[in-house]
């Protein structure tokens, strides 16, 4: 039992996980009859003459989404409603038993192909618990049909990102318990989509446990094979429709990856966070909530803390009954992007010299961390844990951020860092950090100098940075 620093440090991701990583920031879009209803979960047997939209237009999401500097939008194609947003063959509990476009519709298509026309990745949500569907508890006969659903979605799209497999079930008392096939399912997948990832209930992604915005302090990608366990998923997600749950923070489990950890596990995997919250208090969306659209502060607050926490950011959006993101979602939306831009637009060490006490050859010398190509990073020799990079800025500046990524195609192998600035000849430490991982975003007042020193002190195997990138964001005045 225990598995060693090193071993772990050699899991390294699969090119889905590493094309999803990147994305770091995308939208969720909840939409469907409950958007008329004015509910978070529907029942199942609500009418699709409800599902009339006015002026829906998706192109106005992928603005929106644009607008943010988001790269990528998950559709609920199904929720645990049932309805469909697609002309399923298998149910008529769909978009083509709505008034919507004369029940000729088709909304992920619509949104599938205004993804692909704005450059935004597409990914799907699709509910495995259904409670429409009358086969649902009857195992075999409803993965069939959820089978049936899934390949229609994986085949009839283009290319997907992603498949959100929700871990939520709220039955229990009426006696119904469905066994998931879910190996059948990823085979589904892996067949027709073999670049998307499969999130939560699924291997590739993992949900980071809470719904409210909650980030760990030091969040891991290798962590015990046993996160992947499904069952335990479930357990752990919402299982009554009341609003709480959304802001509820489980953090019974902040250590998922330290040498602690490691010692009483016997297996690893790479499996990434995610975070996934919404900009409003509900997942759908609902008139009286049309005041409390999260602040543009809040939500750097949370794309600091997500992005640049070594997770990706999920957002969700919900459009309204006409069909569109609200005036006030949208505003915000554009106006974060905006802010984003202004704090990250000017790296003030990029092609700056880079210095390092140890390297492993030229080709991953120091300045391999400045010179902005993603695709080149400093490193050091196999075992040499510990080592400095100075970075020379040219003349002194003044900062707020520093952000952070290790070259993770070779794995997450940095535990311990700080980083010093040299003030009036002296060496001052002004941040102590834990892990990087894809990225982490250092945060701290303002400061002054010309060199900056970051001081790996604990790593495994063999430390790499890929990026060393400084910022002024003036974040103190946006109130952060
Ligand atoms: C939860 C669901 O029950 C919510 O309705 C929402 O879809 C959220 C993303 O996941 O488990």
């Amino acid at each position: 039992m225990g598995v060693s620093a090193i071993e772990a440090a050699q899991i390294v991701p699969s090119s889905r996980q590493m094309a999803w990583q990147q994305l770091e920031f995308y939208a969720f879009i909840h939409f469907t009859v409950n958007t008329f209803t004015d509910r978070e979960w529907g029942d199942g047997a609500e009418s699709p003459d409800l599902f009339n939209p006015t002026e829906l237009s998706a192109s106005q999401w992928v603005e929106v989404c644009k607008s943010a500097g988001m790269k990528g939008l998950i559709l609920t194609c199904k929720h645990h409603d049932g309805f469909c947003l697609w002309p399923s063959r298998w149910t008529d509990h769909s978009v083509a038993s709505s008034p919507w476009r004369e029940g000729k519709g088709d909304l992920v298509k619509e949104v599938s192909d205004a993804c692909r026309e704005a450059g935004l990745k597409f990914g799907i949500y699709l509910s495995p618990w259904d409670r429409h569907e009358l086969s649902y508890g009857d195992s075999d006969k409803y993965n069939a049909y959820f089978i049936n659903q899934l390949t229609e979605l994986v085949t009839g799209y283009g290319d997907l990102f992603c498949v959100w497999f929700d871990g939520a079930c709220g039955e229990g008392p009426n006696g119904k318990r469905q066994v998931y096939d879910w190996d059948a399912y990823y085979h589904v997948i892996r067949s027709h989509q073999p670049g998307a990832v499969i999130s939560v209930c699924g291997p590739d992604v993992r949900w980071c446990g809470n719904e409210a915005g909650h980030t760990r302090k030091v969040e891991w990608s290798v962590v015990p094979a046993s996160l992947k366990d499904n069952e335990k998923i479930q357990a752990h997600s919402q299982q009554v429709d009341d609003s709480s749950f959304a802001k509820r923070i489980g953090s019974d489990e902040e250590d998922l990856g330290s040498r602690r950890t490691l010692s009483a596990t016997d297996r690893v995997v790479w499996y990434p966070a995610e975070v996934n919250t919404s900009i409003r208090p509900g997942w759908f969306y609902h008139e009286h909530e049309d005041q409390q659209v999260k602040s543009v502060p809040h939500l750097v607050d949370l794309y600091e803390r997500t992005v640049g926490g070594n997770s990706t950011f999920l957002l969700n959006l919900p459009p309204d009954r006409r069909g569109l993101i609200h005036e006030n979602d949208a505003e915000t939306m554009r106006s974060l992007g905006k802010t984003l831009k202004q704090m990250y637009g000017r790296n003030l060490a990029l092609g700056a010299k880079a210095t390092a006490s140890a390297c492993k050859s030229d080709e991953h010398e120091g300045s391999r961390a400045t010179d902005g190509d993603p695709g080149t990073y400093w490193r050091t020799e196999e075992n040499v844990e510990e080592a400095t990079l100075e970075i020379e800025l040219g003349t002194i500046q003044t900062f707020d951020r520093i952000v952070l990524q290790e070259a993770i195609i070779q794995g997450q192998r940095i535990e311990k860092f700080h980083m010093e600035r040299l003030h009036q000849g002296q060496w001052q430490v002004f941040y102590e950090g834990e892990i990087v991982g894809y990225k982490k975003i250092c945060r701290f007042d303002p400061i002054e100098t010309d060199r900056i020193r970051i001081c790996v002190t604990q790593s495994r195997w063999y430390p790499t940075l890929q990026a060393v990138q400084v910022y002024c964001t003036g974040a103190k005045e946006l109130h952060i």
